[in-house]
């Protein structure tokens, strides 16, 4: 099933980015050859997109050693110290660095572990959404609205429940929590971050709406939560409703801040980005979708 996974949010995108300014790539994978094979063969315009691919069984020795990029950059016939890395595993941040190489790392393991074994890469990301090309001498990405990221929208919901108690209480920002079991597979397909996108209440209407996808690191949560913030106030709380999302661009990774003040100045930041690009195409075209209004069972 492995080569069927769906591929990772910012995965494809990368790859058209860096084929359309003519930027070689090549793959270096502990994997078997067949393995690669399966997998690119899978994902639409993968294959093409690599200049080179060195696998697992056509090098003496695997990650750790740098060997196989040491391979890829001699077939690439580029310099070592001019090849960037890009490592989801620990054992290819090694590999990378003792390649002589710059090493951007995007960790599959959660971040609060990630932390140390990560510590030898020159920048750990919490997504491929965070990749920044120009850091490191590549073209820019042009596809950002002002603050935020077009993605292929995802649509969810389910009734509002209580959440940690704490939205309105401790931060003065409401966000209506959503049962984990309602989002089946969504929630571990979805990077963490802060989102932007359109909420509708059966009953109400339809909000913008900013939310957080993660887990919460200034309160360091034991679940993975969605939890947006509908930007319109409202005269009363609507638990047990059903609360319906379209969630079409991204913002930011998930933060830590050093202070409560600072994490609400934050999502008040986040709240005027959506607010501004939400009137913005491609954002403002979801607004209109049936989704967002039709009752459940009629779907
Ligand atoms: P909880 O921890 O139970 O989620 P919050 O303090 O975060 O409590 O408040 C969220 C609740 O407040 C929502 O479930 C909803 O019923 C209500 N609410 C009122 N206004 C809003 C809003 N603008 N956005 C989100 N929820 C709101
Ligand atoms: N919590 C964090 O720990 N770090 C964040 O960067 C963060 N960003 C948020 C952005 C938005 C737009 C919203 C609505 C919430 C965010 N939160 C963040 C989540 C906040 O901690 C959470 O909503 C409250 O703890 C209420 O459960
Ligand atoms: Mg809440």
């Amino acid at each position: 099933m492995w080569s069927r996974a769906k591929a990772l949010p910012g995965a494809t995108r990368l790859l058209k980015h860096l084929r359309a300014h003519k930027i070689p790539i090549g793959l270096a994978s502990n994997s078997p050859a067949k393995n690669i094979r399966s997998k690119l063969a899978y994902q639409p315009g993968w294959l093409e997109s690599f200049k080179v691919i060195v696998a697992g069984d056509e090098v003496k020795e695997g990650k750790p050693s740098p060997e196989i990029y040491l391979e890829a950059a001699k077939l690439l016939k580029a310099r070592p110290s001019s090849c960037l890395v890009i490592e989801d595993s620990p054992t290819g941040v090694n590999a990378g660095k003792a390649a002589g190489m710059k090493v951007v790392a995007v960790p599959s393991i959660p971040s609060k572990i990630a932390r140390a074994l990560y510590s030898g890469a020159d920048s750990v990301l919490n997504s491929l959404l965070d990749f920044r090309p120009e850091l490191w001498g590549l073209p820019p990405f042009q596809d950002w609205v002002g603050k935020a990221l077009p993605i292929e929208p995802w649509y969810l919901g389910g009734p509002v429940i209580k959440g940690f108690g704490r939205g309105s209480k401790v931060l003065g920002i409401p966000t209506a929590n959503l049962p984990t079991a309602a989002l089946g597979s969504q929630l571990s397909q979805h990077v963490c971050g802060i989102y932007l996108g359109w909420a509708g209440l059966s009953n109400r209407g339809v909000y913008k709406m900013v939310m957080s996808v993660g887990w919460n690191p200034f309160f360091d949560n034991a679940a993975k939560t969605v939890e947006p913030w509908l930007l319109h106030d409202f005269p009363d709380d609507f638990y047990g409703e059903e609360l319906r999302l379209i969630v079409v661009g991204y913002i930011r990774p998930e933060a830590n801040f050093s202070s409560l003040e600072l994490l609400i100045e934050r999502i008040h930041e986040d709240a005027e980005i959506a607010k501004a690009a939400l009137d913005l195409l491609p954002f403002s075209s979801y607004q209109d979708d049936k989704f967002l209004t039709t009752p459940l069972a009629k779907q």
